[in-house]
């Protein structure tokens, strides 16, 4: 039986992610980049959110392959090689690019994600069920760049972007990983899931659940941070908040100070007014044209979508 490789590239020192944290506790308004959600427990928190009735985007997603499947794999395979190489983003648990294993053949899959370490038992997993398959996992935080060496993707590959991920990125830093994975293809083909406009009310309660999961999942933002950084954060004196931002197509999630307080931590403090906020993270949503059109400014051409029934969610191809 084959091995998985592994490998990290870049992962950022624990006193680099500490200093980005307090550079934007700081900032006017604070923020936090969305990715520090994802220790343990916010992983699983995540989890959760995908199996909520409110938080339609997963289960959309995958009726679109359920309902479209076939017609989207010959979409990538009329530009992709034979049995191509898979480049999966945020990979995880690894089972969304494993589902492309039966259509697509791949002669490597590469599970990309933050961390090596959490790939690995993914991987060993997926060695079992695909004894000769050549895999390998890539630790890479791509918010900043998205490069892998060329000669592990080889010409005429699939880069694949499934969950609406690309949804964290604003236009501009979107069109620049657009066009970072359109140069990865190498004449191979993008496969992306799109989170669409639609009504405010169902944006807005898919981000604010009844059972309060996606409250928890970003006040853990907080219980990370007290670790990571060592802030004394108190979860009590926090709430979350979710709303719809018209103007830029965008969820938004803050978290809102209830009273004036104090954050302290190694090397720096901030007071908060009493409904003060802190951004944690954008979710911008796109139309089928808008998001067409950015596909063709980073070099993609002709691209297909398929969406569910509601025109919730797309699943673009495009060929390089
Ligand atoms: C993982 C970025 C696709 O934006 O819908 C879910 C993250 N945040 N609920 C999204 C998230 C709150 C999710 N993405």
């Amino acid at each position: 039986m084959a091995q998985p490789r592994l490998l990290q590239l870049h992962s950022a020192t624990d006193t680099a992610s500490a200093a980005e944290a307090a550079a934007g506790l700081l900032g006017m308004p604070a923020s936090l980049p969305p990715k520090y959600f994802y220790d343990a427990q916010g992983s699983r928190l995540f989890d959760a959110i995908t199996e909520l009735s409110e938080y339609y985007p997963t289960r959309t997603e995958a009726g679109i392959f359920a309902a479209h499947g076939t017609a989207i794999a010959d979409a990538v395979r009329s530009s992709t090689s034979l049995n191509p190489v898979i480049v999966d983003l945020g990979a995880g648990n690894c089972a969304k690019g494993a589902a492309l294993f039966p259509m697509l053949a791949p002669r490597r899959y590469v599970a990309v994600d933050i961390s090596a370490d959490y790939l690995a038992k993914a991987l060993a997993q997926l060695q079992r069920d695909h004894p000769t398959l050549d895999l390998l996992g890539v630790g890479l935080d791509f918010s900043s760049r998205l490069a892998l060496p060329s000669e592990l993707t080889g010409a005429r590959a699939l880069v694949f972007y499934p969950g609406s991920s690309i949804g964290n990125f604003d236009p501009a830093a979107a069109l620049a990983l657009l066009r970072q994975a359109h140069e990865m293809t190498a004449g191979g083909a993008l496969l992306i899931g799109v989170d669409l406009v639609k009504t405010i009310d169902v944006l807005e309660a898919a981000y604010d659940d009844a059972l309060g999961v996606t409250a928890a999942f970003n006040l853990n933002l907080l219980r990370h941070l007290n670790r990571l950084l060592g802030t004394d954060f108190d979860l009590r004196h926090w709430r979350h908040v979710a709303l719809f931002n018209r103007a830029e197509s965008r969820i938004e999630m803050h978290l809102e100070s209830h009273q004036a307080q104090w954050v302290r931590w190694p090397g720096g403090e901030r007071r908060f007014a009493a409904g003060e906020r802190i951004h944690t993270e954008n979710s911008y949503k796109w139309t089928l044209e808008g998001f067409s059109g950015l596909l063709r400014q980073a070099g993609f051409a002709e691209p297909r979508h398929w969406t569910d029934p509601l025109g919730w969610y797309g699943v673009f191809v495009a060929g390089a």
